[in-house]
């Protein structure tokens, strides 16, 4: 399935819905590449990098040729015209989660398994891409989070890989659409059949003129942040560049970097850490995003909550009270679960859909991000229970964009390809 994605230099997120790039997705996929080639799994990384900015933002769509596949595609982007953007390469002009130091860190560890050639390989991936992770980051922990907050800023629901979350429906709902919003047409819900799985077509309104806000401000991290109407601290995104953080000051040690350079990113992991932990609520024990347009924490029953048990933080009762809340009947424990993995949104919650994307679905590469933080927090048990669950719910190899929690049913794009990468990983680990 993943042959059928493949451009040559890039993987499609999903060959209909997505026909380009995606920043996380192109992570997820490379770890799943590195199990049966660490050299294409590198080049799938080198394309998504050597698309970065000059201001060192990794965008979160690379272009490919397809220009009529997808909407909003280049044009409607507009980034040819900004300075920063790369030359040679079309992209939009946002980013994604930075999960791309643990793919860097996966590539190593199988290219090291493997021996030879593969080994060679992915430790000059790692050398030559530090660089521009290291830019990465410091981009993340200055344009996104300038007072040292430890809390990222994202500037469009998009931002945080969870487009439609219940988690940003305060923030969207104080986006007022302006009158001059460029008329546009939808592509996606011609390619998924059932619109309902989609976002509504108010949502995309919306999803419109953040771009367009952007756009006129062209894409300048300083005017973005005034001029933008939503500006939220991404709680989950905070997290994983804590956990992405401390992984690449440890490829840097690996790869004899800079010391200096590698103490800043622990030092970045540390900050995050500390930004993730004073979000969490007394009230619940789950962490919180926070609207910036009005201060007010976003206290809601999604995923994004269990974000310091990606990253380790929070005092140790905070850690163990979130693992029972997640094996607990609101979450992987409910007992109408077609499998014990984690929905996007609580099935308890009132802000839950079972069949509508970030809404309340479940979503297998997120199973796997907390699968691989679970092992590498050297919680092993948790990790294998995880993945044997997940792959109980892959297992009718249709490899969906996500899961019906109650059906199984597989919803949204067919052939996903960070669907079928994790799949392929967990198949790799060694049986518990
Ligand atoms: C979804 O997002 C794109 C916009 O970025 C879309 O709906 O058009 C999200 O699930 C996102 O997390 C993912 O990276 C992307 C491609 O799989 O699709």
């Amino acid at each position: 399935m993943l042959r059928g994605n493949d451009l040559g230099t890039m993987t499609t997120a999903a060959p209909a819905l997505y026909p380009h790039q995606w920043s996380w997705d192109a992570a997820f996929v490379s770890v799943g590449l590195a199990t049966v080639s660490v050299p294409r799994a590198v080049t799938e990384l080198d394309t998504l990098l050597a698309a970065q900015w000059g201001t060192g933002m990794v965008p979160h769509i690379v272009f490919s040729a397809d220009d009529e596949g997808y909407f909003p595609g280049p044009q409607r982007w507009g980034t040819q015209a900004v300075a920063a953007a790369p030359e040679g390469v079309r992209t939009s002009g946002i980013c994604q989660p930075p999960v791309h130091a643990i793919a860097a860190w996966q590539l190593l560890e199988t290219g090291r398994r493997l021996g030879g050639q593969d080994r060679r390989v992915a430790e000059e991936f790692c050398g030559r891409a530090w660089p521009r992770l290291l830019a990465w980051h410091r981009w993340l922990a200055t344009a996104r989070d300038p007072e040292g907050t430890g809390r990222v800023t994202i500037h469009h629901g998009w931002e945080s890989g969870m487009d439609n979350s219940p988690r940003w429906d305060g923030p969207y709902a104080r986006v007022e659409v302006g009158p001059d919003l460029p008329p546009y047409t939808r592509r996606d819900t011609q390619v998924v059949a059932d619109a309902s799985q989609r976002p509504s077509d108010r949502e995309y309104d919306r999803y419109l003129w953040l771009i367009e806000e952007m756009r006129r401000v062209s894409y300048d991290d300083a005017r973005v942040r005034e001029a933008v109407s939503f500006a939220a601290e991404d709680v989950l995104l905070s997290a994983i560049l804590a956990l992405a953080s401390d992984v690449l000051a440890d490829l840097g040690e690996q790869t004899a970097q800079r010391a200096g350079e590698v103490a800043e990113m622990r030092a970045l992991a540390d900050r995050c850490r500390g930004g993730v932990a004073a979000s969490i609520d007394p009230a619940t024990g789950l962490a919180r995003d926070r609207d910036l347009r009005t201060g007010e924490w976003l206290a809601t029953e999604t995923l994004a909550g269990f974000a310091p048990l990606l990253c380790g933080a929070g005092d140790h009762d905070q850690q163990r009270h979130l693992l029972a809340l997640l094996d607990g009947p609101r979450w992987c424990g409910h007992p109408a679960l077609a499998a014990a993995v984690p929905p996007s949104t609580s099935p308890e919650s009132a802000d839950f859909r079972p069949r509508e994307y970030w809404r309340g679905p479940q979503w297998p590469v997120t199973s796997w991000l907390f699968s691989w933080a679970f092992a590498h927090h050297g919680w092993v048990d948790r990790a294998a229970a995880l993945r044997e669950e997940s792959l109980r719910q892959l297992s009718d190899g249709r490899f969906g964009e996500y899961y019906e929690p109650f059906t199984g049913e597989a919803l949204g794009s067919e052939h996903q390809s960070w669907t079928a990468a994790v799949t392929l990983d967990w198949l790799c680990w060694p049986e518990s």
